[in-house]
């Protein structure tokens, strides 16, 4: 079993109810249970600035799904509550959620990069993160939770009650 931290986010058709549908979904997966979720944070769009303000937060999922396998299940719960691709990078979105660690694994596949590429300097990801883990988590390009912490200002992101 390993335990895979995941990250939502939404910003389209009542964020807050899609993350707690999308937290029922997580915790009815096969093989998985959910072990602790962080609390929602309001955050400020990264990309296209014309879209509405973000909903985001980070659970911890305790699984014995293969990566590819869970990545193949998050995008089902992505389709089911309406998630549209869209060719804009970054564009708004009902639901999306990303894989950030799958235990200290480094993977490296055309579908899944994990850690996700993005996690390093995003304060919507690494406080969330930092709620449900220890500073000392390990990454596994090395470094800690912690020294990414330092590096990212607690700017543009509001936790919501
Ligand atoms: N993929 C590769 N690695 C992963 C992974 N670790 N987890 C692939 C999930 N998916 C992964 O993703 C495109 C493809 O990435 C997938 O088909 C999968 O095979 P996508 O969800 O279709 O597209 P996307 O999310 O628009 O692209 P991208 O570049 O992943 O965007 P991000 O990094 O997810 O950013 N601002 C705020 N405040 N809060 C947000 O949550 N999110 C984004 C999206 C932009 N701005 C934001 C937020
Ligand atoms: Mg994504």
């Amino acid at each position: 079993m390993e335990r895979v931290y995941i990250g939502l986010g939404s910003n389209l058709a009542e964020p807050r109810a899609q993350l707690e549908s999308a937290l029922a979904a997580l915790d009815a997966l096969p093989q998985s249970q959910l072990a602790a979720r962080s609390s929602f944070y309001g955050s400020d769009p990264l990309g296209p600035a014309d879209q509405p303000r973000y909903v985001n937060a980070v659970v911890a999922l305790d699984t014995f799904l293969e990566p590819l396998a869970l990545l193949d299940a998050l995008q089902s719960i992505e389709q089911q509550q309406g998630r549209v691709r869209k060719d804009e990078r970054w564009g708004p979105r009902t639901l999306d959620l990303d894989i950030l660690l799958f235990g200290n694994r480094r993977i490296d596949e055309p579908r899944l990069t994990v850690p996700h590429y993005h996690m390093h300097a995003r304060a919507f990801v690494l406080y969330p993160l930092a709620e449900i883990a220890s500073s000392d988590l390990p990454l596994p390009e090395g470094g800690t939770l912690q020294a990414l912490l330092d590096q990212c200002p607690f700017i543009g992101l509001e936790r919501l009650a």
